[in-house]
């Protein structure tokens, strides 16, 4: 019996890259139309809490009737003594190879190994791809100027962590992009964590190995910076990987039958009148920031939904519900009442954001929050916090066009006063903000493009298309 050809994908832990890569690979199965299945190597994330998350997208994902399955790899031992949060995941995934080898090798002869798709951090196991000569492609879950930022790192070392990069206020060079100021640079990145510039760096080099990168962007959103990429403008003299912009690749989590009580009080407020605040799922503030906030709506007078969490569960990054007694400002609410909600746990963003009743976003850029924004034509103000999202709000307020911008203090830990968010709401939400209705009528325009790109004929569905008949042939 002739081996039937798999495309194998290794996605990482988190809903925002796990359900974004499951999404591409399930977009890749129906483009495929049955020519390949997809197996899926599951690996085991470093914290119980991420751990179940991803247990219950696969036993969901697993009872779907797609051509997916799904293996779970063993568990590794985890490294001890890491910096951080990034060198932890490069030293992991590092562990994990013998094991991708061993998975891969035993799926022969029964399947074919395609191609290898990995997440943007797994770039160390491009060595057991090339060991058994399967072309390896990347997911990058990010937006393309940050792609297009990873690989011109090499060129900014000098700029970014040399001595004063903290105080300078010169603009660096992102191919594609306008000139990026220095306080929109990924945190991450600057000089204080030479050690993660090193290991975003080592990806950036590597990604020049890979067979692709499979980007959720879409050619319209993004046009230069994809363009500047191509023309090998990130790094000279080295041929350009190639690109395949199939977005926007958004995961809609299945609606459980109720009506979450965010969306029902959504149910009795006027079209477009409701400013969202959400910040991913790990966006915490302190408590002065948090006063600052409600002050800052409490003043803009315009109808809000505050999705707003606790300080961190002790030994994780990730927030506890919110205890609103504690929290807010006395009188906050009684002030606010009828035109504000304050939502103390996870909320059905994607749902809140299909509402009619949403007519802004302030968000923290995660990029899975910016594509279901512009997915239904939602404007935004930035809020960037941690990652790559300070670039991404740079993108969306001076390349995109899709976002009014919010002056954060970089001196003081990028703190946002109250009169600035109120400006920035008002400037967003008030119909007479020349500023806002840019970039509302942007948004919108960015929402008919997005359904557009994925149609039969659009850009991304075109993008899908080659990119299978290349596995293909390749294979
Ligand atoms: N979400 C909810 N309810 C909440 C909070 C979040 O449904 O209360 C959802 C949201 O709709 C989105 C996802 O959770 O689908 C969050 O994804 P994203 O907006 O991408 O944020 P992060 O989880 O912070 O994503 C990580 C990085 C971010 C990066 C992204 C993709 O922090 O910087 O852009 O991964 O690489």
């Amino acid at each position: 019996m002739a081996s039937r050809p798999t495309v194998v994908l290794i996605p990482r832990w988190g809903s925002g890259h796990f359900m974004s890569a499951l999404e591409a690979g399930k977009k890749l199965l129906a483009t495929g139309d049955g020519a390949f299945s997809l197996t899926v190597l599951v690996m085991h994330a470093p914290t119980q809490e991420k751990a179940s998350e991803v247990e219950g997208h696969v036993r969901r994902e697993a009872a779907s009737g797609l051509d997916i399955r799904f293996l779970q790899l063993p568990a590794v031992e985890h490294p001890t003594d890491c910096v951080d949060q990034v060198e932890f995941v490069f030293r992991y995934i590092q562990l994990h190879a013998p094991n991708v080898k061993a998975a891969i090798d035993g799926l022969a002869p029964s399947s074919r190994v395609v191609a290898v798709v990995v997440d943007f951090f797994f770039t160390a196991l491009f060595d057991v791809a090339h060991e058994l000569a399967v072309p390896a492609y990347v997911y990058f879950t990010s937006p393309a100027a940050f792609l297009a930022l990873m690989l011109r790192l090499p060129a900014l070392r000098e700029d970014m962590t040399g001595p004063g990069f903290e105080n300078t206020e010169r603009a660096l060079d992102v191919p594609g992009l306008p000139p990026v100021p220095p306080s929109c640079m990924p945190v991450c990145l600057v000089k204080s964590r030479i050690q993660n510039y090193d290991t975003f760096e080592y990806h950036g080099r590597r990604f020049m190995e890979a067979r692709g990168v499979i980007v959720n962007t879409t050619v319209e959103l993004e046009a230069s910076v994809l363009a500047a990429i191509a023309d090998g403008r990130c790094v000279p003299g080295r041929p350009a990987p190639a690109l395949h912009a199939i977005g926007p690749v958004i995961w809609f989590e299945p609606k459980d039958g109720h009506r979450h009580e965010c969306v029902r009080w959504l149910d009795a407020q006027p079209p477009a009148s409701v400013v969202l605040l959400c910040f991913g799922s790990m966006g915490t503030h302190d408590a002065a920031q948090v006063r600052e906030i409600a002050a800052g709506l409490e003043q803009s007078g315009h109808r809000f939904l505050w999705v707003l969490r606790g300080p961190p569960v002790a030994g994780t990054r990730f927030p506890s519900n919110a205890n609103l007694d504690e929290l807010l400002p006395e009188g906050f609410l009684e002030a606010t009442a009828g035109r504000g909600l304050v939502w103390p746990a996870w909320a059905p963003q994607s749902e809140i954001l299909s509402h009619a009743a949403v007519g802004g976003f302030v968000t923290h850029c995660g990029w899975n929050s910016v594509l279901e924004s512009l997915w239904f034509g939602v404007p935004m103000v930035p809020w960037p916090l941690y990652g790559e999202q300070h670039l991404n709000a740079f993108e969306l307020v001076a390349g995109v066009g899709v976002a009014v911008a919010l002056e954060m203090d970089r001196k003081k830990g990028f703190f946002v006063q109250a009169a600035e968010l109120e400006r920035a709401v008002r400037s967003l939400m008030d119909g007479a903000s020349e500023e806002g209705r840019k970039a509302r009528a942007k948004a919108s325009e960015t929402s008919a493009e997005f359904r557009r790109a994925g149609g039969e004929g659009g850009s991304s569905c075109a993008a899908l298309k080659r990119l299978v008949v290349e596995i293909l042939d390749l294979s």
